[in-house]
């Protein structure tokens, strides 16, 4: 043998001893050899899951360490092709079996700690069908929506479509189209929240009106239901968000009774056949006239009680026929269809009905609350 391929034997010697020396943490995981057979019971390895994957990192590591592309060893066997043709296959068999002397031993504490992982693995995920199940805790609708439900039931069998409408709104449909010319007072009471762009978050659902007319043309009923935004300071009956519920009919030569009998008719509905209706002279840019509406106290019947704060009403919402500008801004005409128009808050309505004494407690969104409707 030339000194040349004795020399890289020796490396390939030395090479081998300092795997030995790396993989003895490894030894414990082989095979054993009981009467020549190979014998192994991963359940000695006492690992945790987590432990025993950190092993086998660390053994795919020893692997790059010894065969990698990188390794010692793979430098040596590039040098197989220089040595003399009489040396050349004796030399590389040489590094084949130092190869394999340790490939070997990786592969098999390789399988034996993936059996144990897995074995780990399926003892965590493992299910006990025989347990009882966890029975999912029901939810409902918010009261809110409950009563907005109800109110829609009333009105649609009364002949309404419900209408939906952007929350997001132009200045045109939240304010000028109902009347309600820039700089005009009016605008104060419903401030809103605007953005840069010129468009500002509804302050009532009066907007769908004129978005209802323009999309349904007369006759129409429609009720709007929705979510309207001011710039109010929270208190026991007021929020900066709260639910408005609007309603509107616009027919030939519709007059204040038929608006008058629909709200009464509307409140026998929901409260009982016994409510009472009566209707305040009121202001509204976009309706004229304009009227409140109360009806009697579903508690005390109109004798006055806490609730109705010992009048013996309660405050519905504001009404009146529409407003023939309104009309005119739909490119309807006054002349020949007339109608009227009324808006309720569901908040309100949902607090005195449960007798909240806060509707601040409706958006808190505590279930304890929340669970008793
Ligand atoms: C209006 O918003 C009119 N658009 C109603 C209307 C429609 C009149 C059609 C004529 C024709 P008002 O600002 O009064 O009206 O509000 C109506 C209802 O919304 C009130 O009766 C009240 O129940 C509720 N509301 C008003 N502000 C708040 C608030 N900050 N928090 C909770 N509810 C509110």
């Amino acid at each position: 043998m030339s000194s040349e391929v004795a020399g890289y034997r020796a490396q390939a010697d030395s090479i081998r001893e300092a795997f030995e020396r790396k993989f003895e943490r490894f030894a414990r995981f082989l095979n054993k050899r009981i009467n020549g057979e190979n014998v192994v019971d991963v359940t000695e390895f006492n690992l945790s899951l987590e432990e025993a994957q950190a092993e086998l990192r660390a053994l795919s590591d020893l692997e790059t360490w010894y065969v990698g592309r990188k390794s010692q060893l793979s430098a040596l066997k590039k040098l197989i092709g220089k040595v003399s043709p009489e040396e050349r296959s004796g030399f590389g068999q040489y590094l084949l079996l130092t190869q394999i002397a340790g490939t070997d031993k990786i592969a098999e504490v390789e399988s034996n700690l993936q059996s144990y992982i897995w074995k780990k693995r399926s003892e965590r995920e493992r299910v006990d069908v025989t347990l009882p199940g966890r029975r999912p805790r029901r939810g409902h609708l918010h009261p809110i929506t409950q009563l907005r439900q109800r109110i829609e039931d009333i009105f649609v069998s009364m002949g309404y479509a419900v209408e939906d409408g952007p929350e997001v709104e132009t200045d045109f449909y939240n304010f000028t189209a109902l009347n309600i010319p820039e700089l005009h007072p009016a605008r104060s009471p419903q401030d809103t929240f605007y953005t840069t762009g010129g468009l500002s978050l509804r302050s009532q659902t009066s907007t769908v009106q004129v978005h209802a007319m323009q999309r349904r043309r007369p006759p129409l009923r429609v009720i709007a239901p929705g979510r309207v935004f001011r710039r109010d300071t929270p208190d026991a009956t007021h929020n900066p968000m709260f639910f408005q519920v609007e309603g509107l009919l616009v027919e030939r030569g519709v007059q204040m009774g038929h608006l008058k009998g629909t709200l009464s008719e509307f409140v026998r509905r929901l409260f009982g056949a016994g409510t009472r209706t009566r209707f305040r002279p009121s202001y509204f840019p976009f309706t004229e006239p304009s009227m409140e509406a109360d009806y009697s106290c579903f508690k005390c019947n109109g004798a006055g009680c806490r609730l109705c704060k010992g009048s013996g009403w309660i405050e519905l919402g504001g009404s009146g026929m529409v407003h023939p500008n309104v009309l005119r801004a739909a490119r309807i005409n006054p002349d020949e269809f007339s109608g009227f128009a009324f808006g309720l808050g569901i908040d309100r309505m949902c607090g005195l009905m449960y007798e909240l004494d806060d509707i601040r407690l409706l958006f808190e969104n505590d279930v304890r609350f929340l669970e008793q409707f």
